[in-house]
This record gives C-alpha cells, structure tokens and sequence, in this order.
C-alpha cells in the first residue's frame, strides 16, 4: 500500500512551536491528516500505548511507522508524498536552498544554544501556565534535573538570561533582513512564488515569539527595525492561516480511535537495513535484530524506546517496539541528536 493511502496521525497540543511546523507542512500540502491532542506535560498515555517512551512534542504516525523529532517528520513527509498537482511540494528547488532545508537552517534554530532555547529565554514572566510548579517540575524533568530543584526556566532564570537572549535573536533577525530578504521584492526566502522549508524551518521560533505579547521590545525589534523580516513572517501567518482555512480543521481523534487507527494499518515504509559501515555500528557492534534503547541526546533523554533494532543509516535510526495487544509499530528517530545502545536490561520489551 502506497504511504499516501495510510492514515496520519498527528500527537500534538496546540502551542507547541514545534507541532506547528508540521501542521503547516501539511496544511500548505494539502496532505489530509488527523490529530491526536495531548496536555502539555507528562503522563501521555495515549503516546504510552504505542509502545513509544519519547515525550516530547509531537510526534507523527504514518500507518504503523511512528516518527519522533519534527526534522525528521518533515524529512519523511516530503519523501513519502511526492510532490503532485494535488500535493506541490515544499523542497527548495536549487542545491543552495535544499543545504539550507537540509540541515543548515535546522541546527541554527534547533540545536542546543540555537534559537529555539534563546526563545525559551523570552516567554514573558506572567505568560499563563508558565509559572505552574507542575509545569516547572515536568519540564525539570524532561532537562534531567530534579523535579522539586531550582527550575532553569522559571521566570526569575530566564529573567536572568532575557540580555543575552535578546542579542541572539536580534542578531538573527538582522541575518535574514541583511541576506536571504535582502534587495528587489521578494515573497519568500528562496525567491520562490510559494513559501518552501526553507520558511518553515527559519520562520518558526520567531513566529511563536511575536504572537507572545511582551516577548520582543518593539522599539529595538520591531517591525520598524525589520521591516523585510516582518513583512516575510506577516505574509507566512496570513498564507498558512489561508490554507488552514481553505483545508478545514484536521479531524480529532482521541487516544484509543488513534492507536486503533496506527495500529490497525500497514507499514508505510520496508523495514530498511543496517549501514555496515555506519561508525556508530562497528564501534558498538550492533546488529539487525539486537535488542536496544534509543533516545534523544538534548532533552528528554530519560525516556528512552527500548525494542529491537530494525535499520540505521546516517540520517535514522529505527527500533521495533511493543505496542498493546501483542502489536508492534516501527519507531524512526534521525540519527543526528539520537544516541542507540544494546540494551543490557532483559526485561524489555521485544
Ligand atoms: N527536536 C525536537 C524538539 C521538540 C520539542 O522540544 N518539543 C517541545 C514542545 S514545543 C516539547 O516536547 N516540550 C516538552 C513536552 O511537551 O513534553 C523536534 O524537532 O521535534
């Protein structure tokens, strides 16, 4: 069955920054999807009855193969749909764009010490739900210190961090108004008609600051500071809300009818196979079939996937893990930001 006859299940909540980079992919694609909502801190049992232990935000099932990480979810997405009248696709067309998509765009704004974390900085001190100690105490948790400590991102510590922060963001600004939106008249950072990746991945940690109100001082980093820059992101809301609109809202599905949905489908992808000269292969001596743990080396490393190891390239790593009812989903992380090890711990499951 071809991957576009799968069912997409979207696990998302609503202001996460990083969901919203899929819900406009999809959207300005036009790819049909449903969306499984999640609160915004742990426990997610309906993430939980996949058989998958990441927590973090969002993750995309596509028929049985569950895609963690938002780089790589937009990575599968263009090459598991391909570009049709139906479905124009988003890719950069020149190899200048597809470096900055591929790869560039998405450490400046992801990594550590990338923009995404200098944004966390800004979220203004009486931001609703921010200030929550079960908030404060999750998101402790999900950076692997105790939950009842010091939190690095209640108000006072990013208060702490709000200069330096600001420079960071102010000095990306400045980029993108100096180069990619530089001269003549231009829509979208490539020069093309409709926006591409290249928007997405540079657009979204500003987009979800400017719509936080006290997050920026307008007089330094406003509109009058950057005018090409916020004409650009302006003519990215409006687009992607137009499109929003013209699909309609994807269907809600609750956490059983999802995992009904994920589990009772076909792959969408062959099972794929192990890169013998992958240097984290040889240097652990990993095999098709071993039992082992994945997770993600920036945050949320304490919830690691435990199953068996299905394929590893450079760009994924893939384990099969237990679902409920004796089921199985394949579960793909990118390789970049993701550590795999054999599991010494019999236990597990798989
Ligand atoms: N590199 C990941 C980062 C995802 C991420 O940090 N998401 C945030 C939400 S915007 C998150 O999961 N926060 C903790 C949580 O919701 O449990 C990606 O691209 O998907």
């Amino acid at each position: 069955m071809a991957a576009e006859d799968l069912p997409i299940v979207l696990y998302h909540y609503v202001h996460s920054p990083y969901a919203r980079r899929i819900v406009w992919y999809l959207n300005l694609r036009k790819i049909p999807y449903s969306q499984c909502l999640q609160p915004p801190i742990m426990p997610r049992p309906d993430v939980a009855q996949l058989g998958v232990a990441y927590r973090r935000i969002p993750l995309l099932a596509i028929g049985r193969d569950v895609y963690l990480d938002t780089r790589l979810i937009l990575q599968k997405l263009e090459a598991l749909y391909p570009a049709s009248a139906a479905h124009p696709s988003l890719s950069a067309a020149t190899a200048e764009g597809r470096a900055l998509h591929g790869g560039l765009l998405s450490a400046w704004t992801n990594d550590a010490g990338g923009l995404f974390w200098n944004a966390v900085s800004l979220i203004p001190a009486g931001m609703p739900g921010t200030n929550d100690p079960a908030f404060l105490a999750d998101r402790a948790e999900m950076m692997g210190l105790p939950r009842d400590g010091p939190s690095p991102i209640s108000a006072e510590a990013r208060a702490g961090r709000r200069p330096d922060a600001l420079c960071e963001i102010a000095e990306a600004m400045a980029l993108l108004e100096s180069t990619l939106l530089d001269g003549g008249e231009k829509s979208w950072l490539l020069g093309t008609e409709r926006p591409t990746l290249v928007d997405i991945e540079a657009v979204f940690v500003f987009a979800w600051l400017a719509a936080m109100p006290g997050a920026l001082p307008k007089d330094t980093m406003g509109p009058a500071a950057f005018p090409r820059f916020y004409g650009w992101m302006a003519r990215f809301i409006k687009t992607v809300e137009a499109a929003e609109k013209e699909n309609g809202e994807a269907a809600m599905v609750k956490g059983d009818e999802a995992a009904r949905m994920v589990l009772g489908s076909a792959f969408a992808e062959p099972e794929g196979s192990m890169d013998a000269s992958h240097p984290v292969v040889v240097a652990e001596g990993l095999q098709k079939g071993d039992r082992v743990k994945m997770w993600p080396t920036d945050s949320g490393s304490g919830h690691k996937e435990s199953g068996k190891l299905v394929s590893m390239s450079l760009k994924e790593i893939v384990v099969e893990a237990q679902a409920k009812e004796g089921l199985s989903v394949r579960i793909h992380a990118p390789r970049h930001g993701y550590k795999v090890k054999k599991d010494v711990d019999t236990s597990s499951n798989l």
